[in-house]
């Protein structure tokens, strides 16, 4: 049963629709002179087969809450969803094919999100699109369990997947796909391009594995080896597929790279370079394809078209749904506010009590245990809360009272255990984010932030509101020792653009974390916790709006000031200690919170420099490597912090061994003051 509602053609005419991929995409890649042509030319029958009778989708309306989600995870194969897009009848002129590769087209080299209608998330970074694609499938599962109702499937729709063998080698698509199984994610569906070559050439040399085997015994259903140039035998495998209840597939389809080029077909050669007028014009010969560059065909173009079928299937479920939201209107504006990524109409309240509980806190507290704190008013407001940990959730403290754990088919649940799998979290926290209807949030050691620094990474290129939960963010975690005692981390994960890093000094800071986080639409944020417990600082009700601008003053010198320390986290409390100490020796000195450096620098330059007056001498106190803080302290400042990497001891040892004390802290000031006072002004040669 095909969805298609074009005439039956034969396995000839097919071949000319697919063709019509194949050639977009060579005179795509033959006009920017850099491009991947091989993987286009070999995935097309499937696309063609995929897209035509089975993908569920409205050219006009990409943004469709019920459509299929299509994700070409070996994203070198670009041209192909260009290619399909734009004959499918999506906003993708000509002129952009044209202008592959350039500046500000709509054609990037790799798939980005944002940039072109009908891209669901953006790849490149083999094996992190098939984790997004699970991401994709699993909040489709979380939402129909939420949703649907008896004769209302208002949520039921597929996730396709395209990738390669590059995918499959890299380590993640092991994390990502395990999980699929696990949570029995049956309409995901996975075309691998088995066609024996990577860029080194022959796959044999590098990966054998039994790629079958290794599916089934993550719980999918596999099906194949099939020709993936034959399309009865596609579309045969598809329905296989789009039967399963209770397994994700894979389709495991053999094809040739850089099928059609008389001779470049099944070779490495073809899969990242142009194929040159010689070979193009061979393949044209080869294939009968007597059309000029981008030039196609009428009929193709109508066989093609997927904008009167989609605007009726649109139709259908925006019916569907408003009976829906007559007979449920409560799940039905929630479902709408939510895929829209508006917070709650609570929300001013809800943040508010955030704040109100976290200034009542007098005790010293972990800030992870604050941030849990926040989760407990937080999670029960916010159904599109996804929380999750990376199988530390009692050392992470990210689950709430009113989380509840997601397990398999049908289960209704808010938070997600997804075992060992950090990187796999991350780009599958991607996903559900690019799925719409959630924010996740998700928990590891800050020390393994770089086991899932390129899915942060893409968090951020991709805007999405994704929550990064990193617990135990120094020394300060003690005894586990050096393995497990983050050092660069903070640095590394500020110099991510877009990302915005936090790492709060008490449970008023942490709660206004998580408010700026759960606020912050065009990106994500990591939020560094603080394993052992932090006193809490004198707040006032200017605090939180202080807070909220990423560094401010938290205790301003009673003397004539002097210096400026910098502190976060953990620190800051060392930093208070010294400004009395110093006070004691004559020197004035304030006190900078600066919860998170990303959020400081985009304040205007007069708050900047209302908290960091020119020609004041500095020092930063950040148990961390001083990466971060010449840019505040300059040259000449003073810094108090790691410089190697941890040790295994009792924290308040380490503190004493490494010299993040308060005695440290007031040395190096008196340091920097006495070096400002003597500096002589410097004779400039006037020859
Ligand atoms: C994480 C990552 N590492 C390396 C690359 C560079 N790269 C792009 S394609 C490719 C080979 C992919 O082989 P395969 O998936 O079989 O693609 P095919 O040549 O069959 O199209 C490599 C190594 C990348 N894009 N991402
Ligand atoms: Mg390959």
């Amino acid at each position: 049963m095909t969805q298609s509602h074009h005439p039956a053609l034969d396995a000839a005419q097919r071949r000319r629709l697919a063709n019509a991929i194949r050639f977009l995409a060579i005179d795509g890649v033959e006009a920017a002179k850099s491009g991947h042509p091989g993987m286009p030319m070999g995935m097309a029958d499937l696309a063609e087969v995929l897209w035509r009778d089975y993908y569920k989708h409205n050219p006009s309306n990409p943004k469709w809450p019920d459509r299929d989600r299509f994700v070409v995870s070996n994203g070198h194969g670009s041209m192909l969803h260009y290619a399909a897009l734009h004959l499918a009848g999506y906003d993708l002129p000509v002129q952009e094919l044209k202008n592959f590769r350039q500046l500000h087209s709509k054609t990037a080299g790799h798939p980005e999100f944002g940039i072109t209608p009908g891209v669901e998330t953006t790849t490149g970074p083999l094996g992190q699109g098939i984790a997004n694609a699970v991401g994709l499938a699993l909040a489709e599962k979380l939402l129909a369990a939420r949703y649907n109702k008896d004769g209302f499937n208002i949520v039921d729709h597929r996730t396709f997947v395209f990738l390669g063998d590059g995918c499959l080698m890299e380590g993640i698509s092991h994390e990502a796909c395990s999980l699929a199984g696990v949570f029995g994610l049956n309409k995901l569906v996975a075309y691998y391009d088995d066609n024996g070559i990577s860029i080194d050439g022959h796959v044999e040399g590098w990966f054998r594995d039994d790629t079958a085997a290794r599916f089934k015994a993550y719980g999918w259903h596999v099906i194949g080896p099939i020709d993936g140039h034959d399309v009865a035998a596609i579309a045969a495998a598809t329905q296989e597929a789009l039967a399963q209840r209770d397994k994700p597939t894979l389709i495991i389809a053999r094809t040739q790279i850089g099928w059609g080029s008389p001779n470049k077909v099944g070779t490495e050669e073809v899969h990242g370079a142009a194929l040159g007028a010689a070979e193009v014009a061979a393949t044209r010969a080869a294939l009968g394809w007597e059309h000029a560059p981008f030039e196609i065909p009428d009929d193709i173009r109508a066989a093609w078209d997927a904008r009167p079928a989609g605007a009726a299937k649109e139709a259908a479920w925006n019916a569907l749904f408003a009976d829906y939201a007559a007979k449920y209107p409560l799940e039905a504006d929630e479902f709408k506010r939510t895929q829209a990524g508006h917070l709650p109409k609570t929300w001013l309240k809800t943040a508010q009590d955030l704040i109100a509980g976290a200034r009542s806190v007098t005790a010293a507290v972990a800030t992870r245990k604050s941030s849990q704190v926040a989760l407990e008013t937080l999670v029960p407001q916010m159904p599109e809360l996804l929380g999750g940990s990376a199988d530390l959730t009692g050392s992470n403290l990210t689950a709430a009272k009113a989380s509840a754990s997601f397990h398999n088919v049908g289960a209704v649940g808010n938070y997600v255990s997804y075992g060992v799998r950090e990187f796999g979290m991350a780009a599958i926290m991607n996903g559900v984010a690019l799925h719409g209807g959630f924010i996740p949030y998700g928990g590891t050691f800050a020390v393994f932030s770089d086991y899932m620094r390129n899915g942060m990474r893409m968090s951020a290129l991709m805007k999405q509101r994704v929550i990064y939960v990193l617990t135990h963010d120094s020394i300060g975690l003690g005894e586990d020792g050096p393995t497990h005692q983050p050092v660069e981390h903070a640095a590394a994960l500020r110099c991510i653009p877009n990302l915005d890093v936090w790492r709060p000094c008490d449970a008023l800071e942490t709660a206004v974390a998580w408010k700026a986080a759960v606020e912050r639409h065009e990106g994500p944020a990591a939020l560094l916790l603080s394993r052992q417990n932090l006193p809490q600082q004198k707040s006032t009700d200017a605090s939180a709006d202080l807070i909220a601008r990423g560094g401010y003053v938290l205790s301003e010198s009673e003397l004539p000031l002097n210096v400026v320390i910098i502190a976060t986290g953990s620190e800051v409390s060392l930093a208070i200690a010294a400004q009395t100490q110093l006070a004691a020796l004559g020197i004035g000195a304030r006190v900078v919170s600066m919860p998170s450096t990303n959020v400081f620098d985009r304040q205007d330059a007069a708050y900047r420099a209302s908290v960091l007056p020119k020609g004041t001498p500095r020092v930063a106190v950040e148990a961390a490597t001083s990466d971060s803080w010449w840019k505040y302290i300059g040259t000449d400042g003073g810094f108090v912090g790691m410089s190697s990497f941890g040790e295994s001891a009792p924290a308040p040892v380490l503190y004493e061994h490494f010299g993040i004390t308060c005695a440290h802290i007031v040395k190096t000031a008196q340091a920097v003051v006495e070096a400002h006072v003597s500096t002589p002004a410097i004779e400039l040669s006037t020859n």
